[in-house]
């Protein structure tokens, strides 16, 4: 088994990457070329006050070099964080696919992974309405393979043609280049409202799915059916999910469009943060597995990208798990230059006819291309296999490698006939045998045509509160479309799918709702397409504020502090100003932000702590109650330890009962209070429970979260 580094890189990954990381301790500054510079802050001049002249080649290559840092961004999918890690399997899969790195539970395998979001340009907003790339490049010894996926599991279109058209559709209009990573507006809604075959994945869209609380707490999905083979050449039908081990977790809308200018960095930020503090994000790879005689067996087409196969019919397999433990070192050279490619495939790992899967093995070769520069993209560091590579493939700009051989060509005598072909037990890719016979047509199958059915089950399988999240999405981006027409159009689509969500969505938007559902619902769910439940590991990892001002109790503090810690929380002591506060009892705690920088939608739950005046300061201090009453009406945790508890009675959250003289602990829809019976150590454990439940969805706050 090769061995590892932290950031799982074999010992050839990273000496390959070496020779070419910049050491700039280790000597002088020095133009391109190397020549050493004596001055880089003054440009050569005739006389003092003289012009500059061309002479000055130090100051022509950096100003050029300046000039040429840019390049295209990625046309969908360019705003996006990336991290290291390692991928180990479970055990073998030798009985479905003869991959090399799904053979053996005792080797794991470099990757890559670069979460993004779809729409937006490079700069815009980590936090918007939008789907979520999730794609990852395992270094492989047989060749990398990408697994270029989405965090959800179906698409808009069918078919790869109308990729551009959706593209165009939802990104900003083209006259006045409005609204920035936002699919609410008329060209967006125009599209999907006459393209029934959106409308499952549009449902997603304006689900909680679009809104990660974290890159570390969201699943992905291959989307497609691909194929496994054997060591025998036999398929098998294979979905990819991969869920993250801390749960399945989601902002409101409210937060999104808050921390979009109070932290337009969050999700990039939060994965950088929880690896540097080594609270690696961990995945599980599942595998839905279907015989190839099952290909018929089912009410959709497995070839159709705009369907799941429920879960509860093909359960999902844990077959492996993925560990983020390492931060690029450069973004540019790293995050940004690396190449995913759908037909990066490796032994064993085969393609189906999804017609979407087809044109994307053309799409991501060609857009690398134009984005890097040209035909070498593969030679980027980021993007090197840890295999070998040796082809009669040559030069083209930015060329890395020296050839030395005179044979470029095959067949060939000059160089031995090398490099020479390999057989399939060699390790050679070869292409699954299916059989193929049609005549040239273009015209979608009729076995595609349902598009209401899944986005029926979907919808039937969300708990109420998120249904209400639903509807408020869609009567949000509908009410930013200007066009009536689209708006009436949408509804019926939507009175397709299910009728009190038309009936629902009707009446935000001031339209007449459908007399009755154009077609009846099935009734049927899915429970696994539910965020409810989706858990996790528990507490971990989530932040928390404590808020607290000069006179503040230490013990409340330091009890916090050890609790949360203790159970892997991050608690941050915010008060009127950083640095140290005074205590009760005349000493001093730390103060880790001023509540002025930070927002409660940038934590997961809000605690007041105790001492008489720190509680008077609090309750005079807008922005403190704010935090309380903004986190409460987000769904949080909220605590009051000791004096503070009368502070949260002043706020009269609405039907929560708080801890009364004498009372323990009391918990009450996740606000979390104690009387005389209990100290802050108490508060602090229940405190944290109830910080795993994610959010309190059964408290009634009127519509906020939504
Ligand atoms: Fe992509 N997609 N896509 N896509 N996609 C790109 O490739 C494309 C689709 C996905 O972090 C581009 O390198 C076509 C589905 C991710 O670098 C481009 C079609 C899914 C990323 C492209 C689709 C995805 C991309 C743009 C319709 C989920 C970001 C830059 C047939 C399964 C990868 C680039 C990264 C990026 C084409 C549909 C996921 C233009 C033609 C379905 C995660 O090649």
């Amino acid at each position: 088994m090769p061995q590892q580094d932290q950031g799982g890189r074999t010992p050839e990954k990273q000496e390959q990457l070496d020779p070419l990381r910049d050491r700039p301790e280790d000597g002088h500054l020095t133009t391109n070329s190397g020549t050493r510079l004596h001055d880089t802050d003054n440009s050569l001049s005739a006389g003092e006050r003289g012009p500059t002249l061309m002479e000055d080649f130090h100051f022509r290559e950096k100003i050029t070099h300046f000039d040429h840092e840019r390049i295209p961004e990625r046309v969908v999918h360019a705003r996006g964080a990336g991290a290291y890690g390692h991928f180990r399997p479970y055990e073998s899969l030798a009985e479905f696919t003869k991959a090399d790195f799904l053979q053996d539970p005792d080797r794991s395998t470099p990757v890559f992974v670069r979460f993004s979001t779809v729409a937006g340009s490079r700069g815009s907003a980590d936090t918007v309405r939008d789907v979520r790339g999730f794609a990852t490049k395992f270094y492989t010894r047989e060749g990398n393979y990408d697994l270029v996926g989405n965090n959800m599991p179906v698409f808009f279109i069918q078919d790869a043609i109308k990729f551009p058209d959706f593209v165009h559709a939802v990104k900003p209009e083209p006259n006045n280049e409005i609204p920035q990573a936002q699919s609410a507006h008329d060209t967006f809604w125009d599209f999907v409202s006459l393209q029934p075959e959106s409308m499952h994945m549009v449902l997603w869209l304006m689900s909680d799915r679009a809104l990660p609380r974290s890159y570390r707490m969201m699943q992905g999905f291959g989307v497609h059916t691909f194929r496994f083979v054997d060591a025998q050449g036999c398929g098998t039908f294979v979905k990819f999910h991969w869920k993250p081990l801390l749960g399945t977790h989601s902002l409101v809308w409210d937060e999104c469009q808050k921390i979009g200018g109070q932290d337009p960095d969050f999700n990039r930020r939060d994965l950088w943060e929880a690896i540097e503090t080594g609270n690696f994000p961990e995945y599980e790879l599942g595998v839905q597995l279907v015989p190839e005689k099952d290909e018929f067996a089912f009410d959709f087409d497995l070839l159709d990208p705009t369907k799941i196969i429920p879960e509860e019919i093909v359960p999902v397999r844990p077959i492996g798990k993925m560990t983020l433990d390492r931060n690029p070192d450069n973004f540019f050279a790293e995050t940004e230059q690396i190449a995913f490619h759908t037909a990066h495939v490796v032994p064993g790992i085969d393609f189906t006819n999804d017609p979407l899967l087809q044109g994307r093995n053309f799409s991501y070769l060609d857009t690398q291309l134009i984005r890097l520069g040209g035909p070498n993209f593969e030679q980027l560091p980021v993007n090197r296999p840890v295999a070998t590579v040796r082809n009669n493939q040559r030069d083209g700009y930015g060329q890395q490698r020296i050839h030395p051989a005179r044979a470029a060509y095959a067949p060939n005598s000059l160089s031995g006939g090398c490099p020479a072909v390999a057989s399939p037990d060699h390790g050679a890719y070869l292409h699954y045998a299916e059989r193929v016979d049609g005549a040239k047509i273009r015209k979608r199958s009729e076995s595609f045509n349902d598009h209401y059915s899944q986005a029926t089950l979907f919808w039937n399988s969300m708990a109420d509160w998120e249904k209400e999240h639903i509807v408020a999405a869609y009567r949000f981006e509908l009410g930013k479309v200007d066009t009536r027409e689209i708006r009436e159009r949408t509804v019926d689509r939507l009175n397709h799918i299910d009728n009190d969500l038309a009936t629902r969505v009707a009446e935000g938007l001031g339209l007449t709702p459908p007399a009755g559902p154009a077609i009846p619902n099935h009734g049927r769910s899915s429970p696994a397409l539910s965020m409810a439940g989706q858990e996790g590991l528990g507490p971990a990892t989530r932040k928390v504020a404590v808020l607290a001002a000069d006179g503040v109790s230490a013990a409340d503090v330091r009890a916090l502090r050890d609790t949360l810690t203790a159970a892997g929380v991050i608690a941050e002591v915010l008060a009127p100003h950083p640095g140290e506060l005074r205590t009760a009892d005349g000493g001093t705690v730390a103060a880790d932000k001023a509540l002025t920088t930070m927002a409660s939608t940038l934590y997961d739950g809000v605690v007041l702590a105790g001492g008489e005046e720190s509680v008077r300061t609090l309750a005079a201090n807008g922005r403190a109650v704010h935090y309380l009453t903004e986190a409460f009406a987000h769904n949080k945790t909220v605590a009051a330890v000791g004096d503070a508890v009368e502070l949260l009675r002043t706020l009269r959250l609405p039907g929560v009962r708080l801890a009364e003289d004498g009372d323990g602990v009391v918990d009450d829809h996740g606000v979390v209070s104690a009387g005389g019976g209990a100290g802050p150590t108490e508060v602090a454990e229940t405190f944290t429970e109830a910080l795993a439940n994610h959010r309190h969805w059964d408290r009634e706050v009127d519509g906020v979260a939504a």
